[in-house]
């Protein structure tokens, strides 16, 4: 994280990452366990409640770069497609600053899914979505407007072109029956390790750091 930007790789330069922040901090805490955004999170999803998966923050540092295109669930060790993330930016985020970006009803197409954020995912995947002619989304935030995406819609940013850091919150909800799969990718061992290593293969992840947060 404190390499100069131009030693860093593709996903070094995208964002710096801290992760779990409710674990550390009360007020942060309060933010994440926020019974509204949860709800939301619920009814999105058209399940019966959530659980905490983990929350993250994202630092796009001035001068930082892209976000290849990417979805986020070939991270996790996760048996349904039954995950949101609440993508909250800290201040008002134009165009120049790296917002999120989507590409709409992406999460139809499998090809691209196998890959890990690189270069390679952002040529593979944006080559296969201009095939198949799905919309690119492209927006700024306007301060406290929360963004949700599914775990498999393919989702990128723009580079940060400005003097200011892009800081972003996101909390990462599934579904509060969500079981642990198998691990099928090294990430996915790794996510497991870390997000609830007292979870069993085949079970509801049902940990202490994996709290009901509406339901
Ligand atoms: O903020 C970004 O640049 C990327 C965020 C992202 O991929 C996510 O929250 O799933």
């Amino acid at each position: 994280m404190h390499l100069p930007m131009e030693q860093r790789d593709t996903y070094g330069k995208a964002f710096l990452q801290i992760m779990n922040l409710w674990t550390k901090d009360e007020a942060i805490k309060q933010f994440v366990f926020n019974k509204r955004l949860a709800q939301i999170a619920t009814e999105l999803m058209g399940v019966e409640g959530v659980r905490l998966y983990h929350d993250q923050a994202l630092f796009k540092e001035p001068g930082g770069g892209f976000t290849p295109w990417h979805a986020d669930q070939y991270y996790w060790p996760l048996a349904n497609d039954n995950t949101v993330t609440a993508w909250i930016p800290m201040q008002h985020t134009p165009l120049e600053m790296g917002p999120l970006e989507f590409s709409a009803k992406s999460h139809q197409l499998v090809a691209g899914r196998h890959l890990k954020i690189s270069d390679d995912s952002e040529q593979f995947i944006h080559d296969k979505l201009r095939l198949n002619h799905f919309e690119h989304i492209v927006e700024p935030f306007e301060l406290g407007e929360v963004s949700f995406h599914s775990g498999w819609i393919f989702h990128r940013a723009g580079a940060n072109t400005t003097d200011d850091m892009r800081q972003v919150m996101t909390v990462i909800y599934m579904d509060k029956d969500m079981r642990l799969k198998a691990p099928e990718n090294q990430n996915q061992q790794n996510d497991w390790d870390t997000w609830c290593p007292s979870a069993t293969v085949g079970e509801i992840i049902n940990t202490p750091i994996n709290p009901v947060l509406y339901g």
